[in-house]
């Protein structure tokens, strides 16, 4: 849990006489802090505007009323067109070792460099104050302050797009984004524009398996993985360059929540992401991620079944392992969501030597498309000079001028080449950003290339090599979605995709829409070919046995077991577990040994899906009351229906059969040390999937 802090008490709140004593002036002592105007006057009473007559009229005059009410009314910048709703932490990468063999980039050759980064995860299509567990992709941009300039990686926790070619952007982005005459639904692609686009759209299908699936409902930003997307190189101090995918992996592991849980969790919590990750840094539990990338030569990449080029293919890791080069750590929650999370300004095209791009049409749209959106978001081209946004190494040259220029540029020489200014920066051929040579022919040319062409193969790859339950989820989630859309011809379309990529799956969604047989008749421009299966691709199976980074929440009752909750709380805290304690109200309830223990949350206030674990501690007396509760009922069923580990003390019984829970191996009695040893190992293994066919018919 965050730490408590205590509000701290203004500086003085007396009512001075002549005011009326229901107003509160905080008044600064003589030498204090003063409240002042933006030109620096100090202010009187802020409070009240300058009116004619106590009961009269305000006046014009009133230019500090005016100064603060213009400044209020300018508070909002436009919002990102898409990945609006953003959460922001500080922290450095530092290198394992030299990467000098792949790349000359400086951060990553010496594992003595530290290097300052910002990143920014967020959803893509809700807005900046919409919910953060929509089922959706995720956003990871990561800004290295490096010696060589700043350098975005701007990408997502997918590793593929939905279109191929940049052309599309604006279509998917209005599809998924609210439908323009009804302006809903809001952060929420289970809608007709969406599918409409989407069951017209066959090289999206790759993409779809992964947004169906458990990866597009986190259970919290530390444990997302991260991916360029896009086919990039890295060249070498002797300028031979090479092909790279780029990865994150979070040392937490990666973890979903279950989409009924997205649901609650969104009513009862909608900063859910952003709070876990602010409480995280607050104190002290700093997530970390491991960068990797997947490099692979031009001999290489023409032996792939598919085009490098194309942003709808992954490489498999089983084909090309994954190297790892260096760890990022996030230890510094923003100063100021504002100034920093919202103004800082990510651009594919801040590159670093050492770096480049591929011809990715997407990728290569989107290298004009981020510095021109910041023009309107940020109100100009000097958007480089906000704090978040500037280099910390030296910047130099003869750009002047512009909206919002801060800095004062001096001299008499803003142009190049000069010979006024003989001190004054010049090109660099050793060590500046050189494009790496390639050669190019061909007609000018609307047309996708043929090697584009195969949209099912890797569909079928992704969704055959999900563990069973993630597959029942990519199932229910269709079904979820297209029951949402009310035109039956494209639940059809949709449902003839689906029997390109695996039959299974289809007769799954036909059956759960109701519409088996029904499919529509889709020609694929290439047949989906059977390719070798990834298992690296699941989550399941793969989670680290471990409860560091998880919440545990201990519902307890008046008359608790004081000593056991307090080796039960000191065992959870030695797994580096955080833990939150619910009792019926948020005053506390007092143990068998006298003591008022006060809670983190009421019961309404603090629903199970908050947490990973949890811990049942009633007395047999706070039992009977919490059974006639529908809150604690829910809470109990929600955390078995949501295939939690259910720690329990026998006195819990009655709750447990009021809430339908069927004691199986993931519920686990306490009432010694040796049966709490056994609960934690049973809470490490993460959620039970044996027990999700008994609760329902598709995840
Ligand atoms: Fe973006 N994208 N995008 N995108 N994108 C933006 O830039 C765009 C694409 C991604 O935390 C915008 O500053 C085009 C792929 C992230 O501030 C905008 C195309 C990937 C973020 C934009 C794409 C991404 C953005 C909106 C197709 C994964 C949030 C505001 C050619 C590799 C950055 C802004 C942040 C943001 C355009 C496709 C990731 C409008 C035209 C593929 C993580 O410029």
């Amino acid at each position: 849990m965050a730490s408590k802090k205590k509000a701290p008490s203004p500086s003085s709140s007396s009512s001075k006489p002549a005011r009326i004593p229901a107003e509160t002036h905080q008044t600064a002592p003589e030498n204090g802090v003063h409240l002042t105007t933006n030109q620096g006057l100090p202010i009187s009473d802020n409070q009240n505007s300058l009116k004619a007559g106590v009961r009269g009229p305000a006046l014009l005059e009133d230019f500090i009323l005016r100064e603060k009410i213009t400044h209020f009314d300018h508070e909002r910048i436009p919002e990102r067109i898409v990945h609006a709703r953003g959460s922001g932490a500080h922290g450095y990468f530092q290198p394992y070792g030299s990467a000098a063999d792949i790349t000359k980039a400086a951060f990553l050759q010496d594992p003595r460099t530290k290097t300052e980064v910002f990143v920014r995860f967020s959803t893509v299509a809700g807005g900046a104050g919409s919910v953060d567990l929509p089922r959706d992709v995720r956003g990871f941009s990561v800004k290295f302050y490096t010696a060589e300039g700043n350098y975005d990686l701007v990408g997502n926790n997918i590793p593929v797009f939905f279109i191929q070619d940049a052309m599309k952007f604006p279509d998917v982005v209005h599809a998924v984004k609210m439908e323009p005459d009804r302006g809903f639904p809001q952060a929420a692609s289970a809608h007709a524009t969406f599918w409409d686009f989407i069951s017209l759209t066959p090289e999206s299908m790759h993409m779809i398996m992964w947004t169906m699936s458990d990866r597009a409902i986190p259970r919290s930003l530390r444990m997302i993985e991260g991916f360029g997307v896009h086919t990039f190189r890295m060249i070498d101090s002797k300028d031979v360059s090479r092909f790279v995918k780029f990865h994150w992996r979070p040392l937490l592991g990666t973890s979903a929540v279950v989409w009924d849980e997205a649901v609650k969790i969104s009513g009862a919590d909608p900063d859910f992401h952003r709070r876990d990750l602010w409480e995280a840094i607050d104190c002290g539990d700093f997530p970390e991620w491991e960068f990797s990338v997947q490099v692979f030569d031009e001999e290489t990449a023409a032996s792939l079944d598919f085009d490098i080029l194309d942003p709808t293919k992954l490489i498999p890791e089983e084909i090309i392992p994954l190297r790892p080069l260096g760890k990022m750590v996030l230890n510094r929650n923003p100063d100021n969501h504002f100034a920093e999370t919202e103004q800082v300004a990510f651009c594919p095209s801040h590159i670093v030597p050492g770096i480049g791009f591929s011809d990715d049409p997407l990728l290569q749209g989107r290298l004009f498309s981020y510095l021109d959106t910041q023009l309107s978001r940020l109100g100009g081209p000097n958007f480089h000079q906000i704090p978040v946004n500037a280099p910390r190494c030296p910047m130099r040259n003869f750009q002047r001028d512009g909206l919002r220029q801060m800095d004062v540029p001096k001299g008499r020489v803003a142009y190049e080449p000069n010979s006024l200014a003989p001190e004054g920066p010049r090109e660099c051929p050793l060590h500046g950003f050189k494009t790496v040579p390639e050669e190019v022919t061909g007609e000018k040319i609307r047309k996708r290339s043929e090697t584009f062409a195969d949209h099912y193969s890797q569909a079928r790859m992704f969704f055959r090599s999900m563990a069973e339950p993630e597959q029942n989820h990519i199932a229910s989630a269709l079904a979820f979605e297209l029951g949402r859309v009310e035109f039956k011809g494209i639940r059809q379309k949709m449902l003839g995709h689906l029997l390109l990529i695996d039959q299974a799956l289809h007769d799954t969604v036909a059956d759960a829409l109701g519409m088996p047989g029904q499919a529509e008749e889709i020609k694929p421009a290439v047949q989906p070919r059977e390719l070798a299966l990834s298992p690296a691709l699941r989550l399941i199976g793969k989670e680290p046995l471990m409860l560091k980074g998880r919440k545990a929440g201990i519902l307890i009752t008046d008359g608790f077991d004081a000593a056991l909750l307090a080796t039960i709380q000191a065992t959870l805290i030695k797994e580096k577990m955080a833990i939150a304690l619910i009792a019926p109200k948020i005053a506390g309830a007092t143990g068998n040994d006298g003591v008022l223990l006060e809670a983190d949350f009421s019961l309404s206030a603090g629903p199970s899906v908050f947490f990973d674990t949890v811990v049942l501690m009633p007395s047999a007396e706070g039992c009977e009351i919490l059974v006639s509760e529908a809150a604690a009922v829910n809470w109990v069923r929600d955390a078995f229906g949501h295939l939690k580990v259910i720690g329990h003390v026998a006195e819990a019984q009655p709750l447990l059969d009021a809430a339908s829970v069927v004691t199986d191996a993931g519920v686990v009695p306490i009432s010694d040390k040796k049966s709490l040893a056994s609960f934690v190992k049973t809470a490490r293994g993460g959620r039970r999937w044996e027990r999700e066919p008994t609760l329902r018919s598709i995840g």
